[in-house]
């Protein structure tokens, strides 16, 4: 099992047993994704004529990244795996393509709106606070312009960033919001992302980090949605179900939120009441 580590603390590298989004949902360029069952996701478990039945697409945006040199070359063969990356241990199939580690995702061997085969990097800030009475928790999130639904105010890592200064950079553009301290952010996940881009080939991995500010902190916070937004959301918690966030971004709070209650015993009470909010 690999590990992560960021400003001194460590987490296991996390690949979810199922990616329901990822095999059931895809970006309507994508044309669909063949049809998967879940007996047939895991890549030891035969499937004649599967690769066949798959859609082929790529971005154009992605085509003018390649020309930049910012996103794989479409052939495969021309690519070192050492130029493929992971949190995770990659394995790739007989043709060198890398396997994605949950399974079939009834979308490849392209990588759609992807700009790399294998892990394209993420970071997640995840932002909360409480009301003054303890009572409730909120969420900072972004409702995404391609129809996502509200998600994480997160992005994709540039190459020459630090994950920490990827984390913070993208909640300014996506929220304006540049107080935080990056040393109080407290790792909370790395690993893969059910997001419904990823392919058979490519897919996303993220780092996610918290913090958990004081509500007066709140007061002087002037909010505004950023270019990859449409609207920021300040979701109370402990009313909304967190399975109605954007891909496993759900799943990533509540981890968050668990590692919140355990050291804060006055939240303990909010954080159930937002784990158990259906
Ligand atoms: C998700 O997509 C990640 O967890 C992150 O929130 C986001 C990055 O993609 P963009 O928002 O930059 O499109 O998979």
């Amino acid at each position: 099992m690999s590990e992560y580590s960021f400003n001194g603390q460590t987490v296991q590298v996390s690949v979810p047993s199922k990616h329901p989004k990822s095999v059931l949902y895809c970006p309507e360029q994508y044309g669909g994704r063949a049809v998967v069952p879940n007996d047939l996701v895991p890549w030891h478990v035969p499937f004649p004529g599967y690769e066949k039945s798959r859609n082929r697409f790529t971005a154009t945006s992605v085509i003018k990244a390649r020309k930049r040199g910012l996103a794989h070359p479409a052939d495969i063969r021309t690519i070192s795996p050492d130029d493929i990356r992971s949190y995770v241990p990659l394995r790739f199939n007989a043709e060198g393509y890398p396997l994605n580690p949950v399974g079939r995702t009834g979308f490849g061997p392209e990588t759609g709106l992807l700009w790399k085969y294998g892990a394209n990097f993420a970071a997640d800030p995840i932002v909360t606070w409480h009301s003054p009475n303890f009572e409730l928790l909120y969420l900072l999130v972004v409702e995404r312009t391609d129809g996502g639904g509200y998600a994480l105010p997160g992005g994709m890592c540039n190459c020459e960033e630090l994950i920490s200064q990827t984390l913070l950079r993208e909640l300014g553009e996506e929220t304006a919001l540049k107080s935080l301290n990056p040393d109080d952010a407290k790792l909370v996940y790395c690993g893969y992302v059910d997001d419904w881009r990823n392919g058979d080939h490519s897919w996303i991995e993220t780092v996610a980090a918290h913090w958990h500010v004081e509500p007066s902190d709140t007061r002087s916070w002037k909010l505004r949605a950023g270019s990859d937004a449409r609207t920021i959301g300040r979701l109370c918690l402990n009313t909304t179900p967190l399975s109605s966030l954007y891909a496993n971004h759900g799943e990533i709070v509540r981890i968050a939120l668990s590692k919140l209650a355990a050291r804060d015993s006055r939240l303990r009470r909010a954080v159930e009441e937002s784990l158990g909010a259906k």
